[in-house]
């Protein structure tokens, strides 16, 4: 895959309103703060800056059956959305900052109205594919993909403010890498729907490289559709990336993640990635650092970085 070939069209969504810990709406800041544009153009990556959205706040938002600012999540998807499509229209690779997990629903909403049928990958700690009826949390960043999912919409209640979102994935079509933090309602639901899931225990099996041809092979299996890639910082290990809402112990390593972002790459098919859950409200100075340059690794590495090094074809070695 020629590195020059990509472009990235980046999309800043600073929203919190999918989980209860202020702060994660300051990470696309964070991330662009720690150079991540220029990162990307100096390793030869066109760069379009779609800046940051900016919500309206929602005054009356009480929680729906228990489930928590529905409309806030619901307008802002329904934005990111549009500027996702946007994005996909003028021709980028789309990079969504987040901002909590509720965002992948805009995100990948927006990306499949613009291209069609998807893949989806969906490295997490965690399955955040709870319904809104069986969410204990009432969180909405913990049920994202319920909202998605063709087969889950007669579990599905439509919400306030929620009305515009079509379903536009295939069971068939997701997979997930990094669990270990699946509730019994989402563990149902994975085995219900016979989603393909390297979970930490096949990531200790077989090791990150198997796990990541597995991926590729069942993702390309028929039809190679194009890739989002959804990343939540929070299935990178902790010691690595503490500066998270809801840090869970026994995480990839930062190699681990890092190969499965150059992977992917390699597949010429990456056409959206988010990376939430950034929140450098969590943690010391030097945990806010490690969290936030990891996640600019993980980008630069879906665009191509290698770590063997490169080199632009034109170079020339200075002659003495
Ligand atoms: N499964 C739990 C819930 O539904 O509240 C925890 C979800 C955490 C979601 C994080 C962002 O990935
Ligand atoms: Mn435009
Ligand atoms: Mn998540
Ligand atoms: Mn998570």
């Amino acid at each position: 895959q020629q590195l020059a070939s990509r472009s990235a069209g980046v999309i800043g969504a600073p929203f919190s309103g999918g989980q209860p810990r202020a702060g994660v709406e300051r990470g696309p800041d964070l991330i662009r703060a720690a150079g991540l544009l220029q990162k990307l153009q100096e390793q030869g990556c066109a760069v379009k800056d779609y800046g940051n959205l900016q919500f309206e706040a929602v005054l009356e938002d009480d929680p729906v059956g228990g489930v928590k600012q529905v409309r806030s999540v619901g307008g802002a998807n329904r934005k990111l959305s549009e500027a996702v499509q946007e994005v996909k229209r003028d021709g980028h690779t789309c990079v969504m900052l987040g901002g909590d997990h509720s965002l992948a629903i805009g995100s990948i909403h927006g990306h499949a109205a613009a291209v069609g049928g998807l893949s989806v990958l969906w490295v997490d700690a965690h399955a955040d594919i709870n319904t809104p009826l069986s969410s204990w949390s009432g969180n909405m960043h913990g049920q994202p993909m319920s909202h998605l999912l063709h087969e889950l919409q007669d579990k599905v209640p439509v919400l306030p403010s929620f009305s515009w979102i079509r379903p536009c994935v295939s069971a068939r079509d997701v997979v997930y890498i990094g669990l270990r933090d699946v509730d019994p309602a989402e563990h149902y639901l994975l085995k219900l729907l016979g989603v393909k899931v390297f979970s930490m225990t096949e990531v200790d099996q077989l090791g990150v490289a198997k796990v990541m041809e597995q991926t590729c092979d069942y993702l390309s299996d028929k039809v190679k559709k194009p890739i989002h890639l959804s990343y939540d910082v929070d299935a990178i290990d902790p010691s690595v990336t503490p500066a998270t809402g809801t840090p869970v112990v026994g995480g990839l390593t930062y190699r681990e993640g890092v190969y499965i972002a150059e992977h992917v790459a390699q597949t010429g098919l990456l056409s959206a990635v988010d990376l939430v859950e950034v929140n450098p409200l969590l943690g010391s100075e030097a945990e806010v650092g490690s969290t936030v340059s990891t996640a600019v690794q993980l980008l630069l590495a879906c665009f191509g970085r290698r770590r063997q090094g490169d080199h632009p074809p034109d170079y020339r070695l200075p002659e003495p």
